[in-house]
This record gives structure tokens, sequence and C-alpha cells, in this order.
């Protein structure tokens, strides 16, 4: 611990100017969101309706309807920060992760347009360094990062109004160690839906059958003399190199859900012929570029934000990093389909691949094997 305390010292001390730049920043949303706090009428607060939202584990999401019910609301999370070791492919490589909530990416936040999102973070005294939350559908105090700063053993409770309908990227954004927070797996999303759901932009519903939250993380580890992966007793110890490794700007893995084949085999996510899917799809760092092979994006909001009409038939969409898509798709043919970023080498060599199973019968119409390869 005392090691790890260390560390976070240098690690703040190493990025000495990016951290007095965030300073007088954080001072001066700060003290704004003081000064807006009072305009602020606390019955108009206090009125409002509570509910507590029931966060899971990615690629699943928390039960919610489409269309709002009620006016607005007050929906209250709770996320714990934790620091912990994970695995992320088959031989055994090894990430000091950063986590809300335990997973990477976080839980898919999900409330309405004009819901207050108010959010308990927690930061435990195992843990060993300083997190806070920007969220990017937030508005003022570095998307809430200036004022929930939490070091070990703290907690601090964030409310923001969610005035922007989409899915957008959160991620921790401590002063002077933001890239290695956020490529150490701190980030998620939150779907701002708007309150009558979603729609084309003229006049017809998109309702969705089912959710899935894929979050892509790319990961930077140092090798050693022998090109294999370097492994650290403590995550302290693992900065330096880290460091390093992403100023080459190349990623040693590119994943979806925290690890090669987290959605694959027998985490397959599920569907049905027939059933209108809904892919939320963030990456924190990273351009990337979500393609499902065999099928399409029927409807795509490419950086996410619903009021603006989705692209229709698209084969690969771009995600700019920073930023969450969402994408609509009814399958239509039964099997096993990768959902790829379309990089192929991030995608078959670096790990950025999910597989959808999906079941249901065969429609020869849209395609049949006129003759089967053979002999010619
Ligand atoms: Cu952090």
């Amino acid at each position: 611990m005392a090691e790890q305390l260390r560390m976070t010292r240098r690690a703040v001390v190493a990025s000495a100017a990016l951290a007095g730049a965030f300073v007088p920043l954080v001072n001066a949303t700060s003290s704004h969101a003081e000064k807006a706090a009072v305009k602020v009428k606390p019955a108009d607060i206090a009125s409002l309706p509570r509910v507590k939202a029931e966060l899971m584990m990615p690629p699943f999401v928390q039960a919610h309807t489409q269309k709002a019910e009620g006016g607005p609301k007050i929906v209250e999370f709770t996320m714990t920060i934790e620091e912990k070791k994970i695995v992320i492919d088959d031989k055994g490589t090894e990430v000091h992760a950063m986590t809300f909530n335990g997973t990477v990416p976080g839980p898919l936040m999900v409330v309405h347009q004009d819901d207050y999102v108010e959010l308990t973070l927690i930061n435990p005294s195992t843990n060993s360094m300083p997190h806070n939350i920007d969220f990017h559908s937030a508005t003022g105090a570095l998307g809430g990062a200036g004022l929930t700063l939490v070091s070990p053993g703290e907690k601090t409770v964030l409310r923001f109004k969610a005035t922007k309908a989409g899915v957008f990227v959160y991620h921790c954004a401590p002063p002077g160690m933001v890239p290695w927070h956020v490529t150490s797996g701190m980030n998620g999303a939150i779907m701002v839906l708007p309150r009558e759901g979603l729609s084309d932009g003229k006049g017809k519903d998109l309702p969705y059958d089912r959710v899935y939250y894929i979050g892509e993380q790319d990961f930077y580890i140092a090798r050693d003399e022998k090109g294999n992966f370097k492994k650290y007793p403590t995550i302290g110890e693992s900065y330096a190199d880290m460091v390093a490794v992403m100023r080459t700007l190349t990623p040693s893995y590119v994943v979806f859900n925290g690890a090669v084949g987290a959605l694959t085999g027998d985490n397959a996510l599920k569907a049905a012929v027939g059933e209108r899917v809904l892919i939320v799809h963030s990456q924190a760092n990273r351009d990337t570029r979500p393609h499902l092979i065999g099928g399409h994006g029927d409807y795509v909001w490419q950086t996410g934000k619903f009021h603006n009409p989705p692209d229709v038939d698209q084969e690969t969409w771009f995600i700019p990093g920073g930023t969450a898509g969402a994408a609509l798709y009814t399958f239509e043919q039964p099997g096993i389909y990768a959902y790829v970023n379309h990089n192929l080498i991030e995608a078959f060599e670096l790990g950025a691949a999910a597989h959808f199973t999906v079941t249901g019968d065969w429609n020869d119409d849209l395609m049949t094997s006129v003759m089967a390869p053979s002999e010619s």
C-alpha cells in the first residue's frame, strides 16, 4: 500500500503540467457550481419522485421502460470503484484494472431525457488511488469530474440533469492520470432515452426487444526481454511501463467487455429471428468501426445521439473515440454472427470480436446454396 501511494504521488508529479492545467479549471467550475446551486429551488428537487436503478453487469442492461412513464424523476445509482487484477486472455495475460462497479466496461446506466441522475460514487479504503467521474452527458464541472474526486475511504454524491438524449461515455478523469485510468478500464456509458422512446426521426417508433452493451477497451501492456507480457505485483509497479506503451499509440489488445472472448462461445449474445436488437457500443479512448458479419445496422446512430435521424442500412459504422454509438438490427436469419471492429487486425489478432447466437428458421429467399462447394 505504501508503495502504491508513493506511486500515486509520482504519477501526479510526473504529469504535473497536465495536473496544473486542470486545477484552475476544477476550481473555477466548482465555484460556478456553488453559485448555480443557489438558484435551484430545493422544493423543485424535493417534489420529484425518486427511483433506485439496479445496475447490471455488461453486456446486460438495467430494467427500464423505453417510453418514460410520468414526469421527470430522480434516478438513484450507486457505483463502487474497484481496483483489481484481471486476466484478459486464455494465456493468463494480466492487467491491473480500474473499474466502475467491478467490470470493464462499467455498467450501462439508463434514464430518460430530463430525468436527474443521482450517483453515489464510493472509493473503498482498499483502493490505492483517487478517482472521479466525467459524464459526457452532463453539463458543467468537467462533466462532474470537478465535483467527484474521491480518495480511498471516501464517497461522493453527484446529481445532474440529463438534458441531452443519446448514449454517452462516462470515464474516470483524475488530474494527471486521465489516460492511465481510462485505458485501465475505468469507463462505461449511460443511455438517456428520449421520453417518447426511439424513433426514425420521421414519425416511426423504433422499439427494441433486447439491448446489449458492448464496451470496447484498448489495453497497453509492456513486454519483457523475451517478448512475453510482463506481470506486476501491484498497479503502481506497472505504471511507468504502461505509460511507455501507451505513448506508442499501439494497443497490446483491443477487446470487447474486458477480455478476449468475453462475448464469444458460451458467452455469445443471444437473439432470435425477428427480434429487434439494440447494440450500444462505447469506446472511451480510440476510434472504432463496428460491423455485424452477415447482418446490417438497420438504424444506426453512429455518434449515439437519438434526436438525430438514424442512418439506415449500414454495413459498417464509425464511432469516434470518446463516444458511444447505437445500432438497431432485426435479425432475419438464424446462425452465429460475428460482431467485430472492422479493423480486422484489431478483431482477429487483438480480440475485438463478439458473437451473436440467433435462433429461428432459415429464409431461403434471402440466401441459399445453389451448389455446394465441390470439384468443378
Ligand atoms: Cu480512476
